[in-house]
């Protein structure tokens, strides 16, 4: 039989730096939703590495599949093309990075300029992924979860990528960050006030017993909250410092995102607080920012890693022989 292909390499530190700063210049996207493209990014990568099915051993991060319209043109996927071409410029920049890590690091940096995990806590990631040349090993549509339906559902397409019950309601705090969007999902609306900064607020909304079942014009079902107290106090303190000019700049945000009103959960998110399983992970994590921070840095790291196979030196040993990558 031919020999294996040699392991990937892996970037170097001060390539990946590089790589890492372009992506930081590009989060600030002032006429994209909310000013930011952090948010899709970090779906783009969640949808790049949450196909992963542990028994056949498939899906996952590596192969950046996403491009070819067989995973790209899949419903589930609709929006993410912008996070793609947020990232285009750096993968023209910097061609010698792949799609998959490219893609997979971008939302690592997303989540730490927004606020999330960083420094000796940060999300670890490691480079090494290949890029498929053609679309014949993309993983089959129908893998991501389907925000209409509830934890068993939930627990089927999360135990399928080998992941917990703490693990699901752990990962699901990514949804404190970005929104729906009725053309894309036919959901519509932010779970969080500011869904540009990572925190552990929608545990928190998620415990507020307010919430009431609506129909959309889509004809989906989604919960909605009207926010009427200052949930956001204790971190808008932090954030103002005291400087009275911010604080009116902050007073006036509030007020226009009262007008805006409503804030949303999906079916999938509520079964988080009905199934008494997952309630308690809502319950500590709502509580405990460092605790729901350490969680999702270590879940979110594994989730990026599935399906990737590494040599004792971490150089990725699944490099398709066909595809593109550190191959010099
Ligand atoms: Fe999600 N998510 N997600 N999600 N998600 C949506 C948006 C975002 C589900 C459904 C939706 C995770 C889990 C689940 C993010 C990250 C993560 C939207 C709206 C739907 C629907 C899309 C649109 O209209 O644009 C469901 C169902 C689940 C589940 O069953 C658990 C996970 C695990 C993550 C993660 O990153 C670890 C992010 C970020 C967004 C916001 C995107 C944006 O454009 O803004």
């Amino acid at each position: 039989p031919p020999p294996p292909p040699p392991p990937l390499a892996q970037p170097s530190k001060a390539q990946l730096d590089e790589v890492k700063a372009a992506v930081r210049a590009l989060l600030r996207q002032p006429d994209y939703d909310d000013g930011s493209a952090g948010p899709v990014l970090v779906r783009l990568a969640w949808h790049s590495a949450g196909t992963y099915c542990a028994a056949t051993q498939t899906g996952g991060s590596n192969g950046a599949g996403m491009r070819y319209q067989k995973e790209g043109g899949d419903p589930a996927n609709r929006g993410l093309q912008h996070a793609r071409a947020f990232l285009e410029p750096v993968k023209r920049r910097f061609p010698w990075i792949t799609y998959a890590d490219l893609w997979t690091l971008a939302a690592v940096v997303a989540i730490e300029e927004m606020g999330g995990p960083r420094g000796a806590g940060a999300i670890p990631w490691k480079g090494g992924r290949s890029d498929f040349a053609d679309d014949s090993r993309v993983p089959p549509r129908g893998r991501l979860p389907d925000g209409a339906q509830g934890a068993d559902h939930l627990r089927h397409v999360f135990y399928r990528m080998g992941f917990d019950d703490r693990e699901i309601v752990a990962l699901s705090g990514a949804h404190n960050l970005g929104r729906c969007h009725a053309s894309r999902s036919g959901f519509d609306g932010k779970w969080v006030n500011n869904p540009t900064r990572f925190s552990n607020q929608y545990y928190k909304l998620l415990l507020a017993n307010d919430w009431k079942k609506v129909k959309l014009p889509s004809g989906m079902e989604q919960f909605v909250y009207v926010d009427e107290d200052d949930d956001d106090e204790e971190e808008d303190t932090a954030a103002e410092g005291g400087d009275g000019e911010a604080k009116a700049a902050r007073q006036k945000e509030k007020e226009k995102e009262r007008e805006e009103g409503r804030l949303m959960m999906l079916p999938t998110d509520m079964a988080l607080v009905s199934d008494p399983a997952f309630r308690p992970w809502v319950e500590r994590y709502a509580r405990d920012k460092d605790l729901f921070f350490a969680h999702f840095a270590a879940v979110f790291g594994k989730l990026l890693e599935l399906g990737i196979r590494r040599d004792a030196e971490g150089r990725v040993l699944n490099a398709e022989d066909e595809a593109e990558g550190y191959k010099s």
